[in-house]
């Protein structure tokens, strides 16, 4: 469960990031997927991410702290139209920085928009992240915006773009569908 939580920082570099031993678990997706929208269903608050934001031109690492023991850094806007290549491409390279130098990252958390299923950019991103050693969840967005009855097909479609035994987890931070048990899983070891 998660009873605390508050915003840290924008950091705008590696350096930039807290200095202590905790934990981190990575939010990626394109803009607009949810991701501000799951960290205030996570974290149970309204605004503590803001939603919808046009995202500016400086690439961030958006640290929150939960329970006082973790941080999810939320990582926003790849795929994002505006962006010019060189901004793509600096964005990919902070990433992999921030993967490879980071020893306190747990887990990476893609998440995808359940009714659009995996985008190019999600499935190129995909391929990438699941050739470093590091934990790679998926998280399907949005539930609740199928139709409940297009639901378990549209599970099926989605569960084939990805790699055998991949976890996925199922989630609507409308509904707080599937937030109870991602929370006790991805989280379980803080
Ligand atoms: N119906 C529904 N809409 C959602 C859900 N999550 C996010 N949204 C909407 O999708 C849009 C983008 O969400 P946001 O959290 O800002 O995405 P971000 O750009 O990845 O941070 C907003 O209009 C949200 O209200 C969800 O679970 N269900
Ligand atoms: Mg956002």
């Amino acid at each position: 469960m998660i009873k605390t939580a508050e915003f840290i920082k924008s950091a705008v570099s590696i350096s930039d990031l807290p200095s202590d031993d905790l934990s981190h678990y990575l939010l990626l997706g394109r803009s607009n997927v949810g991701k501000s929208s799951l960290i205030n269903a996570v974290t149970n608050r309204k605004s503590l991410a803001r939603v919808s934001q046009t995202p500016g031109k400086t690439i961030t690492l958006n640290l929150y702290l939960l329970n006082q023991s973790f941080y999810l850094v939320d990582a926003p806007g790849y795929g994002y139209a505006k962006r010019s290549k060189t901004q793509a491409k600096s964005f990919v390279t902070m990433i992999r920085n921030y993967i490879n130098q980071n020893q306190k990252l747990k887990k990476v958390i893609l998440l995808i928009d359940f009714n659009i299923g995996p985008t190019i950019d999600d499935l190129s991103l995909y391929s990438e992240l699941i050739h470093f050693d590091i934990p790679l969840i998926i998280v399907a967005t949005k539930y609740d915006k199928l139709k409940s009855s297009l639901r378990l097909k549209q599970q099926k479609v989605l569960t084939e773009k990805f790699i055998t035994d991949q976890k996925i987890y199922f989630t609507s931070s409308e509904t707080k569908y599937g937030i109870e048990k991602f929370i006790a899983e991805v989280f379980e070891n803080e």
